[in-house]
Protein backbone atom coordinates (compact mmCIF):
# COMPACT_ATOMS: atom_id res chain seq x y z
CA UNK A 1 0.00 0.00 0.00
CA UNK A 2 1.71 3.32 -0.99
CA UNK A 3 0.33 4.91 1.78
CA UNK A 4 2.77 2.54 4.43
CA UNK A 5 5.79 3.85 1.99
CA UNK A 6 4.25 7.87 3.70
CA UNK A 7 4.42 6.69 7.38
CA UNK A 8 1.03 5.19 7.51
CA UNK A 9 1.33 2.85 10.42
CA UNK A 10 -0.82 0.66 13.53
CA UNK A 11 -1.03 3.45 15.22
CA UNK A 12 -2.59 5.84 12.51
CA UNK A 13 -4.51 3.20 11.44
CA UNK A 14 -6.04 3.02 14.98
CA UNK A 15 -6.61 6.40 15.07
CA UNK A 16 -8.21 6.73 11.77
CA UNK A 17 -10.87 3.82 12.70
CA UNK A 18 -11.88 5.57 16.08
CA UNK A 19 -12.05 9.31 14.49
CA UNK A 20 -12.32 9.17 11.12
CA UNK A 21 -16.06 10.14 9.43
CA UNK A 22 -18.31 7.29 7.72
CA UNK A 23 -17.57 6.84 4.23
CA UNK A 24 -13.99 8.37 4.14
CA UNK A 25 -10.59 6.78 3.52
CA UNK A 26 -7.14 7.68 4.93
CA UNK A 27 -4.26 10.00 3.10
CA UNK A 28 -1.32 11.79 4.05
CA UNK A 29 -0.80 15.64 2.79
CA UNK A 30 1.98 14.99 0.36
CA UNK A 31 2.13 19.05 -0.72
CA UNK A 32 0.10 21.97 0.23
CA UNK A 33 -0.92 24.19 -2.37
CA UNK A 34 -3.29 26.53 -0.12
CA UNK A 35 -6.48 26.07 -1.66
CA UNK A 36 -5.65 22.34 -2.94
CA UNK A 37 -3.76 19.87 -1.84
CA UNK A 38 -1.82 16.25 -3.08
CA UNK A 39 -2.64 13.70 -0.59
CA UNK A 40 -0.95 10.63 -0.83
CA UNK A 41 -3.64 7.34 -0.71
CA UNK A 42 -3.71 3.94 -0.84
CA UNK A 43 -4.12 4.28 -4.59
CA UNK A 44 -1.66 6.66 -5.33
CA UNK A 45 -1.81 10.45 -5.27
CA UNK A 46 -4.97 12.49 -5.59
CA UNK A 47 -5.70 16.18 -5.35
CA UNK A 48 -8.31 17.41 -2.67
CA UNK A 49 -9.67 20.50 -1.00
CA UNK A 50 -10.36 21.09 2.41
CA UNK A 51 -14.09 21.10 3.41
CA UNK A 52 -15.60 24.11 4.67
CA UNK A 53 -15.48 23.68 8.02
CA UNK A 54 -11.61 22.75 8.00
CA UNK A 55 -11.18 25.62 6.29
CA UNK A 56 -13.02 28.39 8.56
CA UNK A 57 -11.25 26.75 11.72
CA UNK A 58 -8.15 27.17 10.03
CA UNK A 59 -8.81 30.57 9.11
CA UNK A 60 -9.50 31.86 13.08
CA UNK A 61 -6.44 29.58 14.18
CA UNK A 62 -3.46 28.57 11.28
CA UNK A 63 -2.05 26.15 13.55
CA UNK A 64 -5.51 24.31 12.63
CA UNK A 65 -5.59 24.13 9.39
CA UNK A 66 -4.54 20.84 7.50
CA UNK A 67 -0.84 21.00 5.90
CA UNK A 68 1.88 18.91 4.27
CA UNK A 69 2.28 16.06 6.62
CA UNK A 70 -1.15 15.85 8.28
CA UNK A 71 -2.82 12.52 8.55
CA UNK A 72 -6.41 13.54 6.61
CA UNK A 73 -9.83 11.71 6.20
CA UNK A 74 -11.22 12.09 2.90
CA UNK A 75 -14.38 12.00 1.19
CA UNK A 76 -13.68 10.04 -2.34
CA UNK A 77 -17.35 10.63 -4.09
CA UNK A 78 -16.41 14.48 -4.74
CA UNK A 79 -13.94 15.67 -7.36
CA UNK A 80 -11.62 16.85 -6.20
CA UNK A 81 -11.91 14.86 -3.48
CA UNK A 82 -12.53 16.71 0.18
CA UNK A 83 -10.58 16.41 2.98
CA UNK A 84 -13.36 16.08 6.05
CA UNK A 85 -11.12 15.65 9.18
CA UNK A 86 -7.41 15.94 10.07
CA UNK A 87 -6.07 13.00 12.75
CA UNK A 88 -4.81 14.59 15.90
CA UNK A 89 -0.87 15.55 14.96
CA UNK A 90 2.07 14.08 16.93
CA UNK A 91 4.37 16.25 16.80
CA UNK A 92 4.23 20.27 15.54
CA UNK A 93 6.77 22.37 15.01
CA UNK A 94 6.00 25.88 15.36
CA UNK A 95 8.27 29.14 14.80
CA UNK A 96 7.47 31.77 17.19
CA UNK A 97 8.57 35.29 15.70
CA UNK A 98 10.65 37.02 17.67
CA UNK A 99 8.98 40.84 18.32
CA UNK A 100 5.63 42.21 17.04
CA UNK A 101 4.63 39.55 14.74
CA UNK A 102 2.75 37.26 17.50
CA UNK A 103 1.41 34.58 15.53
CA UNK A 104 3.16 31.57 15.47
CA UNK A 105 4.05 30.03 12.19
CA UNK A 106 3.16 26.12 11.35
CA UNK A 107 6.68 24.83 9.83
CA UNK A 108 5.87 21.30 9.78
CA UNK A 109 3.68 18.53 11.56
CA UNK A 110 4.36 15.16 12.41
CA UNK A 111 7.85 15.30 11.46
CA UNK A 112 9.90 12.46 14.22
CA UNK A 113 13.12 13.52 13.73
CA UNK A 114 15.05 16.76 12.68
CA UNK A 115 18.25 16.22 11.40
CA UNK A 116 20.20 19.27 12.21
CA UNK A 117 22.81 19.98 9.56
CA UNK A 118 26.09 21.40 10.46
CA UNK A 119 28.99 22.20 8.28
CA UNK A 120 32.52 22.43 8.60
CA UNK A 121 34.57 25.69 10.38
CA UNK A 122 32.08 27.97 12.15
CA UNK A 123 29.11 26.09 11.27
CA UNK A 124 28.61 24.80 14.78
CA UNK A 125 27.81 28.10 16.66
CA UNK A 126 26.16 27.36 20.01
CA UNK A 127 23.18 29.95 20.37
CA UNK A 128 22.06 28.97 17.42
CA UNK A 129 22.09 25.39 17.98
CA UNK A 130 20.65 26.09 21.45
CA UNK A 131 17.56 27.52 20.13
CA UNK A 132 17.28 24.70 17.14
CA UNK A 133 17.35 22.03 19.82
CA UNK A 134 15.02 23.50 21.70
CA UNK A 135 12.48 24.16 18.95
CA UNK A 136 12.63 20.98 17.84
CA UNK A 137 12.22 19.41 21.33
CA UNK A 138 9.76 21.79 21.86
CA UNK A 139 7.71 20.62 18.86
CA UNK A 140 7.80 16.85 20.00
CA UNK A 141 10.38 16.04 17.97
CA UNK A 142 13.92 14.08 17.85
CA UNK A 143 16.70 15.79 17.33
CA UNK A 144 19.76 14.21 15.57
CA UNK A 145 23.08 16.70 14.56
CA UNK A 146 24.39 15.65 11.47
CA UNK A 147 27.83 16.45 10.82
CA UNK A 148 28.00 17.34 7.14
CA UNK A 149 31.08 17.36 4.51
CA UNK A 150 33.21 14.77 6.78
CA UNK A 151 35.31 14.68 4.13
CA UNK A 152 36.57 17.62 4.29
CA UNK A 153 38.13 17.65 7.82
CA UNK A 154 40.51 14.85 9.47
CA UNK A 155 40.66 13.32 12.53
CA UNK A 156 41.10 16.36 14.78
CA UNK A 157 38.53 18.60 12.77
CA UNK A 158 36.26 15.96 13.26
CA UNK A 159 36.54 15.75 16.90
CA UNK A 160 37.01 19.31 17.15
CA UNK A 161 33.26 19.66 15.37
CA UNK A 162 31.58 16.73 18.16
CA UNK A 163 33.35 18.47 20.96
CA UNK A 164 31.48 21.96 20.51
CA UNK A 165 27.91 20.15 19.75
CA UNK A 166 28.85 17.69 22.73
CA UNK A 167 29.60 21.19 24.72
CA UNK A 168 26.53 22.40 23.99
CA UNK A 169 24.16 19.27 24.99
CA UNK A 170 26.01 16.15 25.78
CA UNK A 171 23.46 14.14 24.80
CA UNK A 172 22.59 14.92 21.46
CA UNK A 173 22.93 12.00 18.67
CA UNK A 174 25.40 13.41 16.56
CA UNK A 175 26.92 11.73 13.39
CA UNK A 176 29.58 12.55 10.66
CA UNK A 177 28.79 12.16 7.09
CA UNK A 178 29.27 13.54 3.82
CA UNK A 179 27.22 13.58 0.85
CA UNK A 180 30.48 13.78 -1.49
CA UNK A 181 32.14 9.96 -0.15
CA UNK A 182 28.88 8.74 1.55
CA UNK A 183 30.37 8.44 4.82
CA UNK A 184 27.57 7.45 7.23
CA UNK A 185 24.58 7.71 4.46
CA UNK A 186 23.76 4.17 5.33
CA UNK A 187 23.83 5.01 8.78
CA UNK A 188 21.63 7.58 8.61
CA UNK A 189 19.52 6.02 6.10
CA UNK A 190 18.85 3.45 8.79
CA UNK A 191 18.32 5.47 11.62
CA UNK A 192 15.18 7.16 9.42
CA UNK A 193 13.89 4.30 7.90
CA UNK A 194 10.37 4.25 9.20
CA UNK A 195 10.26 7.69 10.39
CA UNK A 196 9.46 11.38 8.87
CA UNK A 197 12.15 13.70 8.68
CA UNK A 198 13.02 17.03 8.14
CA UNK A 199 16.31 19.06 7.79
CA UNK A 200 17.08 22.55 9.25
CA UNK A 201 20.08 24.04 8.55
CA UNK A 202 21.59 27.26 7.31
CA UNK A 203 22.63 27.84 3.87
CA UNK A 204 25.39 26.25 2.66
CA UNK A 205 25.34 23.59 5.56
CA UNK A 206 24.86 20.62 3.14
CA UNK A 207 20.92 20.06 3.36
CA UNK A 208 20.13 19.90 -0.67
CA UNK A 209 23.18 17.50 -1.16
CA UNK A 210 21.97 15.35 1.75
CA UNK A 211 18.35 15.25 0.59
CA UNK A 212 19.34 14.12 -2.68
CA UNK A 213 21.81 11.62 -1.17
CA UNK A 214 18.73 10.35 0.94
CA UNK A 215 16.25 10.01 -1.86
CA UNK A 216 18.25 9.25 -4.31
CA UNK A 217 17.68 11.33 -7.34
CA UNK A 218 18.48 15.66 -8.26
CA UNK A 219 15.56 16.63 -6.19
CA UNK A 220 16.98 19.76 -4.47
CA UNK A 221 19.16 22.14 -6.30
CA UNK A 222 22.96 22.17 -4.56
CA UNK A 223 24.97 25.13 -4.25
CA UNK A 224 21.65 27.38 -5.01
CA UNK A 225 20.62 29.87 -2.59
CA UNK A 226 17.36 31.83 -2.73
CA UNK A 227 17.10 35.20 -4.21
CA UNK A 228 14.54 37.94 -4.40
CA UNK A 229 12.47 36.41 -6.85
CA UNK A 230 12.58 33.36 -6.64
CA UNK A 231 10.22 32.47 -4.04
CA UNK A 232 7.43 30.87 -5.44
CA UNK A 233 8.88 29.99 -8.43
CA UNK A 234 8.38 26.10 -7.92
CA UNK A 235 5.45 25.79 -5.66
CA UNK A 236 3.08 24.88 -8.30
CA UNK A 237 5.35 21.18 -9.20
CA UNK A 238 7.10 20.94 -6.32
CA UNK A 239 6.31 17.56 -3.61
CA UNK A 240 6.90 18.01 -0.31
CA UNK A 241 7.02 14.74 1.09
CA UNK A 242 9.65 12.21 -0.50
CA UNK A 243 9.05 8.14 0.17
CA UNK A 244 12.73 7.36 1.03
CA UNK A 245 13.80 4.07 -1.21
CA UNK A 246 15.14 3.16 1.95
CA UNK A 247 12.32 3.62 3.77
CA UNK A 248 11.11 6.67 5.48
CA UNK A 249 9.77 10.13 4.87
CA UNK A 250 11.20 13.40 4.13
CA UNK A 251 9.48 16.56 4.56
CA UNK A 252 10.84 19.42 2.66
CA UNK A 253 8.21 22.49 2.89
CA UNK A 254 8.78 26.17 2.44
CA UNK A 255 8.07 26.71 6.07
CA UNK A 256 10.75 24.51 7.33
CA UNK A 257 13.40 25.79 4.75
CA UNK A 258 12.50 29.40 5.98
CA UNK A 259 13.05 28.04 9.37
CA UNK A 260 16.28 27.25 9.40
CA UNK A 261 16.93 30.70 7.30
CA UNK A 262 15.46 32.97 9.58
CA UNK A 263 16.60 30.97 12.74
CA UNK A 264 19.98 31.05 11.39
CA UNK A 265 19.82 35.24 10.37
CA UNK A 266 18.99 35.95 13.82
CA UNK A 267 21.68 34.10 14.95
CA UNK A 268 23.79 36.49 13.44
CA UNK A 269 23.57 39.53 15.53
CA UNK A 270 24.48 37.04 18.94
CA UNK A 271 27.84 35.77 16.88
CA UNK A 272 29.03 39.27 15.72
CA UNK A 273 27.74 41.66 18.30
CA UNK A 274 30.85 43.61 18.32
CA UNK A 275 30.50 44.20 15.01
CA UNK A 276 26.78 44.93 15.62
CA UNK A 277 27.71 47.78 18.09
CA UNK A 278 30.48 49.60 16.49
CA UNK A 279 28.27 49.92 13.40
CA UNK A 280 26.17 52.05 15.72
CA UNK A 281 28.71 54.87 15.70
CA UNK A 282 29.10 55.08 12.10
CA UNK A 283 27.75 58.69 10.98
CA UNK A 284 24.91 57.22 8.44
CA UNK A 285 22.06 55.30 9.64
CA UNK A 286 22.53 53.48 6.58
CA UNK A 287 26.29 53.23 6.52
CA UNK A 288 27.29 50.13 3.81
CA UNK A 289 31.06 50.46 5.56
CA UNK A 290 32.68 50.80 2.70
CA UNK A 291 33.87 54.47 1.45
CA UNK A 292 31.16 56.52 3.33
CA UNK A 293 32.65 59.35 5.94
CA UNK A 294 32.38 58.63 9.04
CA UNK A 295 32.60 54.83 9.21
CA UNK A 296 33.25 53.60 12.46
CA UNK A 297 33.88 49.67 11.54
CA UNK A 298 36.25 51.14 9.06
CA UNK A 299 38.30 53.18 11.42
CA UNK A 300 38.20 50.13 13.92
CA UNK A 301 39.63 47.89 11.36
CA UNK A 302 42.90 50.72 10.14
CA UNK A 303 43.14 51.11 13.98
CA UNK A 304 43.57 46.98 14.16
CA UNK A 305 40.13 47.04 16.87
CA UNK A 306 38.77 44.42 13.92
CA UNK A 307 39.86 41.97 11.95
CA UNK A 308 39.03 42.23 8.28
CA UNK A 309 38.65 39.10 8.08
CA UNK A 310 35.86 38.44 10.76
CA UNK A 311 34.37 41.68 8.93
CA UNK A 312 33.91 40.26 5.45
CA UNK A 313 32.18 37.23 6.85
CA UNK A 314 29.41 38.97 8.82
CA UNK A 315 29.31 41.24 5.44
CA UNK A 316 28.88 37.93 3.07
CA UNK A 317 26.27 36.41 6.10
CA UNK A 318 24.50 39.82 5.91
CA UNK A 319 24.10 39.78 2.51
CA UNK A 320 23.38 36.19 2.16
CA UNK A 321 20.34 37.48 4.55
CA UNK A 322 19.23 40.25 2.65
CA UNK A 323 18.79 38.59 -0.33
CA UNK A 324 15.91 36.74 1.87
CA UNK A 325 14.52 39.90 3.17
CA UNK A 326 11.55 39.18 0.29
CA UNK A 327 10.91 36.50 2.60
CA UNK A 328 9.90 38.06 5.59
CA UNK A 329 8.32 40.99 3.96
CA UNK A 330 5.86 38.27 2.69
CA UNK A 331 5.19 36.94 6.16
CA UNK A 332 4.39 41.13 6.93
CA UNK A 333 1.98 41.20 4.52
CA UNK A 334 0.22 38.13 5.39
CA UNK A 335 0.79 36.97 8.74
CA UNK A 336 -1.36 34.06 8.46
CA UNK A 337 1.09 31.64 6.77
CA UNK A 338 4.50 32.58 5.66
CA UNK A 339 3.95 31.24 1.96
CA UNK A 340 2.05 33.19 -0.63
CA UNK A 341 -1.01 30.76 -1.30
CA UNK A 342 -4.19 32.07 -2.73
CA UNK A 343 -6.29 33.30 0.20
CA UNK A 344 -9.02 30.33 0.73
CA UNK A 345 -11.93 31.67 0.19
N1 LIG B 1 33.19 18.41 0.20
C1 LIG B 1 31.87 18.34 0.36
N2 LIG B 1 31.10 19.35 -0.10
C2 LIG B 1 29.76 19.26 0.06
C3 LIG B 1 29.14 18.16 0.71
N3 LIG B 1 27.82 18.37 0.75
C4 LIG B 1 27.61 19.56 0.14
N4 LIG B 1 28.76 20.10 -0.28
C5 LIG B 1 28.95 21.38 -0.98
O1 LIG B 1 28.52 22.45 -0.13
C6 LIG B 1 27.83 23.45 -0.87
C7 LIG B 1 26.45 23.69 -0.30
O2 LIG B 1 25.72 22.50 -0.43
P1 LIG B 1 24.12 22.47 -0.45
O3 LIG B 1 23.72 21.03 -0.43
O4 LIG B 1 23.58 23.30 -1.55
O5 LIG B 1 23.79 23.18 0.95
P2 LIG B 1 22.41 23.81 1.45
O6 LIG B 1 22.48 25.27 1.15
O7 LIG B 1 22.39 23.55 2.92
O8 LIG B 1 21.29 23.13 0.74
C8 LIG B 1 27.82 22.95 -2.31
O9 LIG B 1 28.85 23.56 -3.00
C9 LIG B 1 28.03 21.47 -2.19
O10 LIG B 1 28.67 20.91 -3.33
C10 LIG B 1 30.01 17.10 1.18
O11 LIG B 1 29.59 16.11 1.76
N5 LIG B 1 31.35 17.27 0.98
MG1 LIG C 1 19.82 23.96 -0.41
ZN1 LIG D 1 29.95 52.10 8.64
Amino acid sequence: MVLEQYGWDARWAERFASEGPTGTVPGRIAADRGVRYDVVVAEGEVEATAAPPLVRAGRRDPLARPTTGDFVALDPSTRPWTVRAMLPRRTVLVRRAAGSMARPQLCGVNVDDVLIALGPGRDVHPPRLERWLTLVRDGGCRPLVVLTKADLLDEHGREERRRRVREVDPDVEALDVSAESGEGLETLRARVTGRTVALLGASGAGKSSLVNALVGAPVAEVGAMRREGDKGRHTTTRRELFALPTGGVLMDTPGLRELGLLEAEEGLEDTFDDIVELAAFCRFGDCGHGSEPGCAIRVAMVEGRLDAARFARWKALREESAGRRPVAHVRHRSPRSGRRRPSPR
